[in-house]
């Protein structure tokens, strides 16, 4: 890496400078995991830490990418930078919401402290979630003051996200019926705010109420978690969820240690390391490893003594 040479700074020293064009490549260059990710990603970790990650999470056509669009301008003016990861993995071939997205978040594109951008696929290896966090850190490293995630609430996406999220939003939509109970399930266990959206139409405020009503069976939260009413559309509610998130990433600061946050996507990241030595033992036709197997099969060796073989084994053979 050539980081000390003025006349071409490197990729990563130009991020860090604040070029945008560079944070658009690094992105890229991390989202298609190409060998120079990995340099990129070393430079940029010292300069984690001071950007405060949102992440709003809810069913599909809850409103998100409207109320997203709509924060980011209450955050502009604030005189707050922002970066947007609109994480959607329902389309990864058409990217038609994608393109919804783009259309939806057009204001801002003049806008040079505002920085948007969709994943829709990630390799093989690592996933979306983990190509997130990585972006999200690009973007934080970049200096954006904000980072928003936005992402489709289907189980295990909002949970991981919430790993990597500072303040944590769950929008809901009118109306919900079913989908309570999947807010009930859990999501409502990672939410620091709760945002019922299209406040104007007529199932809101029972929503609103349905919500509250299951938040007071939880027993009595140091902080409680508000439940508040916005419309993306008339923009109305808009400062008050700006207000709530500033308080929540202030408190949250107060409590974490931010170069301890600044390893946020180190559990993913062990996460993605464990699937691919994953992939390697169910890639195996080894005999030694089939044997191993069959010997669970006849009892003869316990679980996790065979992992150990396993693991063992696939050692033996990748380094042969
Ligand atoms: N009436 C009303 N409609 C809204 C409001 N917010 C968003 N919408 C509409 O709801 C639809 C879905 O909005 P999106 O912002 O795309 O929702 P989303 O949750 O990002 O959708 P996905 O990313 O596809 O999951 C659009 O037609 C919006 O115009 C609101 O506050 N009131
Ligand atoms: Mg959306």
């Amino acid at each position: 890496m050539n980081v000390s040479n003025p006349e071409k700074p490197n990729l990563a020293t130009r991020l860090i400078n604040g070029e945008v064009a560079a944070l658009a490549r690094a992105i890229s260059v991390v989202e298609r995991d190409t060998p120079n990710a990995i340099n990129v990603l070393r430079a940029i970790r010292p300069h984690l830490g001071h950007a405060v990650v949102v992440g709003f999470t809810g069913p599909p056509g809850a409103g998100k990418s409207t109320l997203v669009n709509a924060v980011v301008a209450e955050l502009r003016t604030r005189d707050k930078t922002v970066g947007v990861v609109a994480v959607d993995p329902s389309s990864p071939i058409t990217g038609g919401a994608v393109l919804g997205d783009r259309i939806r978040m057009a204001e801002h594109t003049m806008d040079a402290g505002v920085f948007i951008r969709s994943l829709a696929s990630r390799g093989a290896l690592g996933g979306l979630s983990a190509a997130a966090a990585q972006v999200a850190d690009l973007m934080d490293a970049a200096g954006r003051d904000v980072v928003i995630l936005e992402t489709v609430g289907a189980g295990q996406s909002e949970v991981e996200m919430a790993r990597i999220a500072d303040v944590r939003i769950v929008i809901a939509a009118p109306g919900l019926g079913d989908d309570i109970q999947a807010i009930k399930a859990g999501i409502l266990e990672i939410a620091d705010i709760l945002v019922v959206n299209k406040a104007d139409q007529p199932l809101a405020s029972q929503t609103k109420r349905q919500l509250e009503a299951m938040l007071s069976l939880r027993a009595p939260a140091e902080h409680p978690v508000p439940v508040l009413s916005t419309d993306a559309i008339a923009r109305t509610g808009i400062t008050d969820l700006a207000d709530s998130i500033e308080t929540v990433a202030a408190r949250n600061e107060r409590r974490d240690d931010r170069s301890a946050l600044a390893g946020r996507s180190r559990h993913l990241l062990a996460q993605a390391v464990a699937k691919a030595a994953e992939s390697y033992v169910l890639e195996s036709r080894s005999q030694a490893v089939e044997a191993i197997i069959l010997s669970v099969q006849e009892a003869q060796i316990g679980l996790s003594d065979a992992a150990k073989q396993v693991l063992n084994t696939i050692h033996k053979e990748l380094d042969d």
